[in-house]
């Protein structure tokens, strides 16, 4: 398949996306952004809570230590202070400094962990969509496992080949299609060195693990629906690491209908899986488990 028919296919269904670009809300990067990016994922709606929690703890530490540093450079220096104490214990001030740090921490730990599980996998009850993201050197292959296991590679655009509206180092000339309001599993792998599968604005960071399946999962609100969320490989994978963006589309549950059928046509499998990953799956090894 030739990259004009997959252009042609995705203009027909983005049409309104592609072409007129002012209008769709896209989740990336922004230039001097320091915050975090919108949350497009219930599991991104509490990294945004932990970090209201974080950033006053931290902010409160940093302002406290430095005070402290300036004023024992200030109050203890050789001029002001020429006969130092010879003090080398204070119990409660060693308790203090001891204890206050560990609440401190449990305080951290508490959310964190919380965070940590509700980020891990939905319960298998609850999917209603799985997709499948394989890292190669350099793009990304998809796989529907649902919807007949069509399967596509989405690879960066060319700097030569951006059109007006596209973000260069960003836009796929293929984005993953996610339907809103859809309880998503996210299975990532490799199919030859480690990559990652990173969509900040989901909350997302998985190793894809050549011979390995991780999973996380994502569920887009309906509100997001016709927007685009931009993300990168995130692991170190030789010379083109750089160059295979993911390029996430969130439509509605119609507009998801209708994609897959012209995607069932167009990515329809001709031949048998061979990559190792694949055949691992075939063997029973590596699924993902069910418990
Ligand atoms: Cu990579």
């Amino acid at each position: 398949m030739t990259i004009m028919t997959r252009l042609g296919l995705g203009a027909s269904i983005f049409a309104p996306g592609l072409l007129a670009p002012a209008f769709a809300f896209a989740n990336e990067p922004q230039p001097w952004q320091i915050g975090l990016q919108p949350a497009v994922s219930p599991t991104m709606e509490k990294i945004h809570e932990f970090n209201n929690l974080l950033l006053p703890i931290i902010s409160f530490i940093v302002v406290f230590v430095l005070g402290l540093l300036l004023y024992v450079m200030w109050r203890f220096n050789e001029k002001r202070n020429p006969n130092p104490s010879k003090t080398t214990h204070n119990t409660l001030l060693e308790i203090v400094w001891t204890v206050v740090p560990v609440i401190i921490l449990v305080i951290i730990a508490i959310p964190s962990f919380q965070l940590l599980y509700f980020s891990d996998r939905l319960p298998e009850d609850d999917v209603e969509l799985t997709v499948k993201a394989i890292g190669r050197q350099w793009f990304w292959s998809y796989e529907y496992p649902d919807n007949g296991n069509f399967t596509f590679d989405a690879y960066m655009i060319a700097d030569e080949d951006i059109q007006p509206g596209q973000r260069r180092l960003l836009d796929t000339d293929y984005p993953v299609v996610l339907p809103v309001e859809t309880n998503i599993r996210i299975l990532v792998t490799a199919g030859d060195v480690l990559h990652n599968w990173a969509m900040p604005s989901m909350g997302i960071k998985m190793d894809g693990v050549p011979g390995r399946i991780n999973e996380t999962w994502t569920r887009i609100p309906a509100e997001f629906a016709g927007q685009t969320m931009y993300g990168q490989c995130s692991e170190l994978c030789g010379t083109g690491h750089s160059f295979m963006p993911i390029m996430v589309k969130a439509v509605s549950k119609e507009d998801f209908e209708a994609w897959v059928k012209q995607a069932q046509e167009e990515f329809a499998r001709v031949e048998e899986p061979t990559s190792s990953v694949e055949l691992a799956e075939t063997a029973g090894r590596n699924a993902p488990t069910t418990d």
